[in-house]
């Protein structure tokens, strides 16, 4: 197909007319990327700081990665699981010794990830733990984001996602983020409990990041009551908050690891539940599954963007990157009304702002970032999510940090 020569806004005019709108962009049409950047069809540059929300860790378009797709791709690009295939045995060596994890399985979305780590802890629950017949339950936390299934949903305490998606999967309770005690407290009531899914830093509540301590206490609770720590690391896993993994900040090693989006760097969707066999031998033939789950190009492209993360130091580079970026943005908050506080890890960060007058704010400035050459997307109405790539340099940021003040300050 050639390339349009739409314009910009004929080619939103078809998204609106011919698409749901279950999405509502920020009005710039992008054609292409590169590393930190993104350009719009009118050729225009921007640095992206949404990063498709930490899916392109290692940047758009990485060499390495492309290279392992398009090579992949014309030599055997699926074949589904009822046959084995040259690739996945070595991405599955692969990416358990890089996690230290005895098994993996294979999925595409974060979302299938996350509903592949629930039917795990739940089949575990009944057939290892004892719970009784259809008595299993798993604690999550509010404010979760974990993906758009049914089931998911069900948890959800955002009534955008749950409404109307009703009636809701039995079986989840619900304690606030970032309170142990709550945990405790079910955990001692409940000898029902299977698992606890909770993410390390909450994402979509714009990058809360819980007390010191919290994870590692959660994770000592549910090894003492013989329930699953499971650790959605869609989001914060691979580099993005200065470590491998967020749960590393703490030591804590989750019973059972969800990763996805950067998995792929952003080029395919892959996504992966890791644990241990006394874990994961609960699944047997035919019990769970994926047509695209394991695929050749998915397994070449993982094992490409797996060694990118360490051999450009990823992790390093957010921690370093991400302690200037709040610096500065503590700076700003001083001098501007307007941000009230700047708030995350590595560098997954998010500015809030100060919209008592203007409901918009956030919104208008994401618009005007926009026009000065940055990408960011607001949530929550007064919270402005940034997370770059985390292959931005010093002198990239640099220029980031002067678009941001020079907008926050006007
Ligand atoms: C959208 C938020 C981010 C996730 C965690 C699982 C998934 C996600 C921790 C599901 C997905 C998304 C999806 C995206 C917006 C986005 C998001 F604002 F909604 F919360 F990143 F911050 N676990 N996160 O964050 O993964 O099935 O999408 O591959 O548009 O829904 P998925």
């Amino acid at each position: 197909m050639e390339v349009t020569k739409k314009s910009a806004a004929e080619l939103m005019k078809l998204e609106n007319k011919y698409g749901a709108h279950n999405y509502h962009p920020l009005p710039v049409v992008l054609s292409e990327g590169k590393g930190v950047y993104v350009w719009d069809t009118d050729k225009k540059r921007y640095y992206d700081f949404l990063s498709a929300y930490s899916a392109v860790n290692q940047g758009h378009g990485h060499p390495k990665i492309v290279d392992a797709l398009i090579r992949q791709s014309t030599r055997l690009s699926l074949t589904s699981r009822a046959f084995y295939n040259d690739r996945l045995g070595e991405y599955e060596a692969y990416i358990t010794n890089y996690f230290g994890y005895e098994k993996v399985l294979p999925m595409n979305t974060g979302a299938e990830a996350v509903e592949t780590a629930l039917k795990l802890c739940r089949k575990w629950g009944y057939e290892r733990k004892g719970i009784p017949a259809d008595q299993a339950k798993i604690v999550v936390c509010e404010q979760n984001f974990h993906g758009r299934t049914t089931t998911i949903v069900s948890f959800s305490t955002d009534p955008d996602a749950y409404t109307n998606y009703g009636p809701r999967t039995p079986g989840f309770i619900t304690i606030p983020y970032n309170d142990s005690t709550a945990l405790k407290k079910v955990l001692e009531e409940d000898p029902t409990i299977a698992g606890f899914l909770v993410e390390p830093i909450q994402g979509e509540a714009g990058a809360r990041v819980p007390d010191e301590g919290y994870l590692s206490t959660c994770a000592t609770l549910c090894k003492k009551h013989n329930v699953l720590f499971i650790a959605d690391e869609v989001q914060t896993g691979l580099a993005r908050t200065g470590k491998l993994l967020a749960c590393d900040h703490e030591n804590v090693r989750p019973d059972v690891l969800i990763l996805g989006k950067a998995l792929s760097g952003g080029v395919y969707p892959v996504s992966a539940v890791l644990a241990d066999s006394i874990y994961m031998d609960v699944f047997q033939p035919g019990q769970h599954g994926s047509t695209f789950g394991g695929n050749p190009v998915a397994a070449a492209v993982a094992i490409a963007a797996l060694e990118v993360i360490q051999k450009e130091k990823l992790a390093e580079n957010a921690t370093e990157m991400g302690a200037y970026f709040r610096q500065e943005m503590t700076q700003l908050c001083k001098e501007s009304p307007v941000a009230s506080s700047v708030r995350g890890k590595g560098l997954l960060n998010a500015l809030i702002i100060n919209n008592q007058d203007n409901k918009n704010l956030a919104w208008d400035i994401c618009i005007q970032l926009a026009e000065n050459g940055l990408l960011a997307k607001p949530t929550h109405t007064n919270i402005i999510r940034f997370a770059p790539p985390l292959v931005i340099t010093r002198p990239q940021m640099d220029e980031c940090i002067a678009i941001i003040r020079k907008v926050i300050l006007d």
